[in-house]
């Protein structure tokens, strides 16, 4: 079975970890998204893809869900020494070297997909992982920053970089919009399009649905393939009890006019793109709604507390794939 995945960073890797359990035997590609991508001290630093990567190849810090396992931050440190920042953002020592690597790579010319196929040689992550564009793309978000006497800054209406936004500021003031810069100018990366128009199924995992999966969306042509697949696109909702299970979705769903609740997650997407939607137990309330607007839902836990779990979840999602098809 050929399964295409538009993931994120945290919520695609951990599924996608479940989703291999579930089905070991699948053909798995991944399309991450690298709008969350950022330049630091002169290296190009791609934070979803790595996530992918070091969950699904055994790196990455489980307790955190970003960055290195045993990592050390000599690195930082040494920069902070010479008032190099910025200060605000975790490079590990270890997760370091992916940079440079890469950053040496982009150097000599290679696209970022050939790049992160190299890096992917070393982490066997048991799927191919492409990013969605070879591009380049960065999430911005439109905020008012505080008044002066803030560290932040003067009232003042700006657009930030979303790590900026998301580690820096930690979402505190509202996200008065979110912009893929340079998307509409963007190609898929090679081999895209082709996996949407290859796959038996679509999965989007619980990924945040605005500035990841839909910053995936927002490649030009992405959408429309998908669309003209005639596959069961299936989604997950990443947000249980209408809050996120994690981290601040609730503030850039807000920035686009969507609710904090699953059911207004799948109504985004919409019945033209999604055929079903898994929703949490906690949310069974409102899966005749889900269907009234033709998606086929169903109500199943939706807590990745562990592989297993994430497993089960996965197994719902090509269950529910079946049904619609
Ligand atoms: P990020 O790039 O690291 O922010 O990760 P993603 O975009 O892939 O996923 C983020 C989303 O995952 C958040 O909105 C969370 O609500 C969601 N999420 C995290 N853990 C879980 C979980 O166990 N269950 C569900 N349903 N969603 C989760
Ligand atoms: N997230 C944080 O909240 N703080 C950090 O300092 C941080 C550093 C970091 C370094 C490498 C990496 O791959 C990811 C990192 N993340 C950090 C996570 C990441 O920036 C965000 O979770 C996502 O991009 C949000 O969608
Ligand atoms: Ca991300």
């Amino acid at each position: 079975m050929r399964i295409v995945v538009l993931a994120g960073g945290i919520g695609g890797a951990r599924f996608l970890r479940g989703l291999k359990r579930a089905v070991p035997d699948a053909d798995i590609t991944v399309i991450g998204n690298t709008g969350d991508d950022i330049h630091l001290f002169g290296l190009k630093v791609c934070p979803d893809l790595d996530t992918v990567m070091y969950t699904l190849g055994g790196g990455i810090d489980e307790e955190q869900g970003w960055g290195r396992a045993d990592e050390t931050f000599h690195l930082k440190e040494e920069l902070a020494a010479y008032g190099v920042g910025p200060d605000w953002f975790g490079l590990g020592d270890r997760d370091f070297a992916t940079h440079i690597v890469r950053t040496q790579m982009l150097g000599a010319g290679f696209p970022l997909s050939a790049v992160t196929e190299a890096l992917c040689d070393r982490w066997q992550p048991g799927v191919r992982l492409i990013p969605m564009t070879d591009d380049r793309v960065e999430t911005h978000v439109a905020v008012t920053l505080p008044d002066s006497g803030s560290a932040a800054g003067s009232g003042e209406r700006k657009a930030v970089h979303f790590q900026e936004y998301w580690v820096r500021l930690r979402a505190s003031v509202p996200a008065e919009a979110v912009v893929p810069v340079g998307a509409e100018q963007a190609k898929p990366a090679p081999g895209v399009l082709e996996a949407i128009a290859e796959a038996d199924v679509i999965l989007f995992p619980p990924s945040n649905p605005v500035v990841s999966v839909g910053t995936i969306l927002a490649v030009p042509g992405v959408r429309e393939a998908i669309a003209d697949a005639g596959v069961p696109v299936i989604g997950l909702s990443p947000i249980v009890g209408d809050a996120p299970v994690r981290g601040m979705a609730d503030k850039v769903l807000a920035a686009v006019g969507v609710e904090s609740t699953a059911q207004a997650v799948a109504e985004h997407y919409g019945s033209g793109l999604l055929d079903g939607w898994l929703v949490d137990t906690v949310d069974a309330g409102c899966v005749e709604r889900v269907e009234a607007a033709g998606i086929r839902c169903r109500a199943v836990p939706l807590m990745m507390t562990d592989t297993d779990a994430a497993a089960r979840m996965a197994r719902e999602a090509l269950t529910l794939a079946e049904e619609v098809r």
